[in-house]
């Protein structure tokens, strides 16, 4: 390892269109030492081709529904790196029968997948990233806009969203002595694993750059040059934040 370099871990990279890749890239050009976890085997063996363009990256396989997994692979950062500087929580889930029916016909067992992959896990990981962050640090996870307004079929999502908006918030006010920060990436629609088979998403996209200020839709290599803001010291005074990456499309009204 370079003299003073810093460490990271992302959780997320499942493929190319991963935002997480968009910030793992991102994070490498300036410097970081990456550990990158993918879900499973099968996810893993493309997030492993990725991984090894990165000079110095390792990848680590973890199931975030399973406790044993999420404290296997921080035992393995520990070992591997001692102590890290990052983290990145770019996950998400819900079953896909959510997404496309009425939200009023949610399921108990969608709504409690929902949250436990997309919401909970960053308290876990938070928890297993504390005492790694021995010289304080920086996490960042992924919203959406579908948290605060309604989005037709997003449905429990949003409500997932809205949860964990507010888990950075609590999770800011618990780390802040520890001079950890945390921090949410609120982004515009991406073509990305997670949109695809979404009922007219190219639609959603057209109308995004319809309406945002910027005329256009958003570059996940945006939302990766932002992660490495709020991960750097240049962001050392934001924390329970959520920043929109989307190209002005949040403030309009109409
Ligand atoms: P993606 O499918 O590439 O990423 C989602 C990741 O979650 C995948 O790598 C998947 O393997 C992982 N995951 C799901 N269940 C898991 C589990 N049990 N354990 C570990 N990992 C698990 O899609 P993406 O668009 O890159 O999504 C990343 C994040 O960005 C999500 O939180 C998503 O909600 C958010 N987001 C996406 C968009 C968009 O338009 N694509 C916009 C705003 C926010
Ligand atoms: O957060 C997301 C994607 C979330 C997502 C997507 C899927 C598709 C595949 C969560 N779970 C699943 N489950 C699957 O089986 N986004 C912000 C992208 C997204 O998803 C939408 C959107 C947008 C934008 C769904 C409906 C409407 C808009």
């Amino acid at each position: 390892m370079t003299e003073g370099q810093k460490t990271a871990v992302i959780f997320g990279l499942a493929n190319k269109r991963s935002i997480a890749w968009a910030i793992a890239q991102k994070l490498s050009a300036a410097g970081w030492r990456l550990g990158i976890a993918y879900m499973n085997e099968r996810l893993g063996l493309e997030a492993k081709d990725l991984i090894a363009e990165l000079p110095g990256a390792d990848g680590f396989m973890c199931d975030l529904t399973q406790d044993d997994q999420v404290a296997r692979v921080f035992e393995e950062f520990k070992e591997k790196y001692g102590v890290i500087h990052g983290l990145v929580h770019s996950v998400g889930f819900a079953p896909p029968d959510e997404l496309k029916k009425p939200f009023v016909e949610t399921s108990r067992e969608g709504f409690r997948i929902a949250h436990d992959i997309s919401v909970y896990s960053l308290i876990a990981v938070s928890r297993g990233a504390m005492p790694l962050m021995a010289s304080g640090g920086g996490i960042v996870t992924l919203t959406y806009f579908g948290s605060e307004k309604v989005v037709p079929n997003y449905n429990v999502m949003g409500v997932a969203k809205a949860a964990l908006e507010a888990t950075v918030r609590y999770l800011a006010f618990d780390l802040g002595p520890k001079a950890i920060r945390v921090n949410a990436i609120s982004a515009g629609p991406i073509k990305s694993l997670a949109a695809r088979g979404i009922a007219n998403f190219s639609d959603m996209l057209r109308a995004q750059a319809e309406r945002a200020p910027l005329k256009r839709t958003v570059d996940p290599g945006e939302v990766g040059s932002t992660a490495a803001f709020l991960l750097s010291d240049a962001a050392s005074g934001i924390t329970g934040e959520t920043i929109y990456v989307d190209c002005g499309y949040n403030i309009m009204g109409f």
